[in-house]
């Protein structure tokens, strides 16, 4: 008998009856100076965050333990191993996929081994074995564009036409994945948000999300709490709250991006992000009104 295996099985058409995005919750494993908490303190508050983050909704978890802040201290493969293995241990029983956030080869193999259902890779495998480490784990990969690196990306973002510049990029991502063996039925794209773009080029790729599925892969997006908001905000004579007050921004940017048909959408805030689309949802799936007879 011949069964067919969906290769990205978090996704919404792998749920039938669910229309629209699944929600991303963010979970960053990272030393906390501030409490000065063990290690295993820092993954067991890490368990916890993902496990009310899957309470509130949450479809997937990302977990990350790089930060791509500029000016933030690097962080080693081993490091980032030794951060992810206990948090991954203790999510065996979530429920629902566990997704890394790694630009390491080592990190990939490390955490497909040990239980992580999705390699998500800002530098869409671009790293020192990446590829052959992501096609070896069998798992599904998101690739981001981003110009430039995570501490100088921002200073001069440069494109002569973003959209066309981006979706050639992701393009050939899929080609090279497609030549170390990563077949496109395992693939996902991520436009990038805020990784080497000004506000402007942020926009212009938020409405172009319709062009960008012609690449013929779902879409992830990721905008909770991103400069842009601010950005955009101070460019309308507002106030930017900062990251901690851009939620009512983040929620605006989502549904969009759930109108434009993007598959999954990296959030901070799961609850709130999820009361948003299910109200986007309940809209967009409502009858007409008129009475049929
Ligand atoms: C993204 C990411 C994103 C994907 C970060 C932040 C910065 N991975 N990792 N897409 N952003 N795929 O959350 O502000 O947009 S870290």
């Amino acid at each position: 008998m011949h069964t067919t295996v969906n290769p990205l099985p978090m996704l919404p058409a792998a749920r039938p009856g669910v229309m629209g995005p699944v929600v991303m919750g963010i979970v960053n494993v990272t030393d906390d100076s501030f409490s000065g908490d063990s290690l295993n303190g820092d993954a067991a508050r890490a368990v916890a965050r993902a496990r009310a983050m899957a309470a509130a909704g949450a479809g997937i978890i990302d977990l990350g333990a790089e930060s791509t802040r500029p000016g933030a201290a690097p962080v080693s493969p081993q490091q980032e191993i030794d951060r992810l293995l206990p948090v991954l241990d203790g999510l065996k029983d979530l429920g629902i996929p566990v997704s890394v956030d790694t630009r390491n080869a080592a990190t990939m193999r490390a955490c497909s081994a040990a239980g992580a259902a999705l390699l998500n890779d800002i530098s869409a495998l671009e790293g020192a074995g990446s590829l052959q480490a992501a096609a070896e784990s069998g798992l599904p990969v998101v690739l981001m564009h981003m110009q430039g690196e995570p501490g100088s990306m921002q200073q001069a973002p440069h494109y002569e036409d973003v959209v066309a510049e981006v979706e050639a990029y992701l393009a050939a991502r899929v080609a090279a994945c497609a030549a170390a063996g990563i077949v496109r039925e395992r693939i996902i794209l991520d436009p990038g948000i805020g990784f080497g773009k000004t506000a402007d080029h942020n926009l212009a790729l938020l409405r172009a999300l319709p062009r960008l599925h012609g690449l013929g892969c779902p879409l992830l997006v990721g905008v909770s709490r991103k400069s842009l908001i601010g950005a955009v905000l101070r460019d309308a004579g507002r106030d930017d709250p900062g990251p901690a007050g851009r939620l009512p921004g983040s929620l605006a940017l989502a549904v969009w991006a759930a109108q434009q048909g993007a598959a999954i959408l990296r959030v901070h805030d799961v609850a709130e992000t999820v009361q948003a689309l299910t109200l986007w949802r309940a809209v967009a799936a409502a009858e007409s009104g008129v009475q049929k007879s």
